[in-house]
């Protein structure tokens, strides 16, 4: 990615201001999740191509058991299944929620832009302040490429988001916004990057976890960033006071988490995602928070 105008000025502006350390992590009061449609086995798949095909049943249990866990720590609202929108269990794509606003967004993938509307639908019966990206033109944006870490709002500039979202993003919730060019090495920024609590990211180990944390200019800014040798392990949702992590097998990986959420008086809950992870998806992606 080239860096623009808009992209010079939201770096220059992120550098310039204080970083505090006394923010706590936002309370969530509600979660919004939506059932595995029927359709899910034809999910879209691009990073994680060349595996076994998507058992249905499975990813239904899993989906279960990932809402049981959330439902430990957050009330939780499960949308009836689109079917005819085969990912539309990702809600976490349609949508940025941070307080009692939204933003709507138009997804990067032309096939995921139906499912949208019962979105939105829902925020406004929650009494959300809504606002649509798909006014702006040429805006696209998932949700996987944003990350707000309680503090600044982090937004992938991958095959799915552009500088028109970021700038939409920061124009509706008037918060520090960095725009993070990163390699076409996973789909959303958040396959690759989420925080554990305001000042603690999880990256992975290597090169590109370098490249990312760089773009995100962590260091300037204040974050802690673990650096974790599978990368499936960095993608965790944080919510009031727990961290639910992918169920993997790197030892050393879930050694990290377990001493990391210890040390900052989080509970982790190990959750399975093989489904998810076969078609690009994770933790985040299955979920919304708010906090209304
Ligand atoms: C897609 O390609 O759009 C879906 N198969 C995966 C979306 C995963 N979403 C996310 O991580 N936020």
């Amino acid at each position: 990615m080239r860096a623009s105008g808009l992209y010079q000025r939201l770096r220059s502006s992120s550098t310039t201001r204080l970083f505090s350390s006394k923010i706590s992590a936002p309370k969530y009061t509600l979660a919004i999740s939506r059932q595995v449609p029927e359709s899910f086995p034809n999910a879209l798949t691009k990073y994680a191509q060349g595996q076994e095909p998507i058992f249905l049943d499975r990813a239904h249990h899993q989906h279960e058991f990932y809402l049981e866990s959330l439902r430990k720590y957050v009330p939780t609202l499960c949308l009836p299944p689109l079917n005819f929108h085969a990912d539309s269990v990702f809600v976490e794509d349609t949508v940025v929620a941070i307080g009692k606003q939204a933003v709507i967004t138009k997804p990067g993938h032309p096939s995921r832009q139906g499912e949208v509307d019962t979105i939105q639908d829902c925020l406004k019966q929650l009494g959300i302040k809504v606002t649509d990206m798909r006014d702006s033109a040429d805006a696209i944006c998932d949700g996987g490429d944003v990350l707000y870490s309680g503090r600044h709002l982090f937004v992938g500039l991958s095959a799915r988001t552009n500088l028109e979202a970021v700038k939409v993003l920061e124009k509706a919730f008037g918060i520090e916004t960095i725009a993070v060019p990163f390699a076409d090495e996973a789909l959303h920024l958040k396959s690759v990057v989420t925080h554990m609590d305001p000042t603690t990211l999880l990256v992975p180990a290597g090169a590109f976890g370098d490249e990312v944390l760089q773009a995100m200019q962590a260091d300037k800014l204040g974050y802690e960033a673990i650096r974790l040798p599978d990368i499936k392990a960095c993608n965790v949702v944080s919510v009031n006071g727990a961290i639910l992590a992918q169920d993997i097998e790197c030892g050393e990986s879930r050694q990290m988490l377990l001493d990391a959420a210890a040390k900052r008086n989080l509970t982790v809950a190990f959750v399975s995602t093989s489904e998810m992870a076969k078609c690009d998806g994770a933790l985040t992606c299955c979920s919304v928070l708010l906090s209304i």
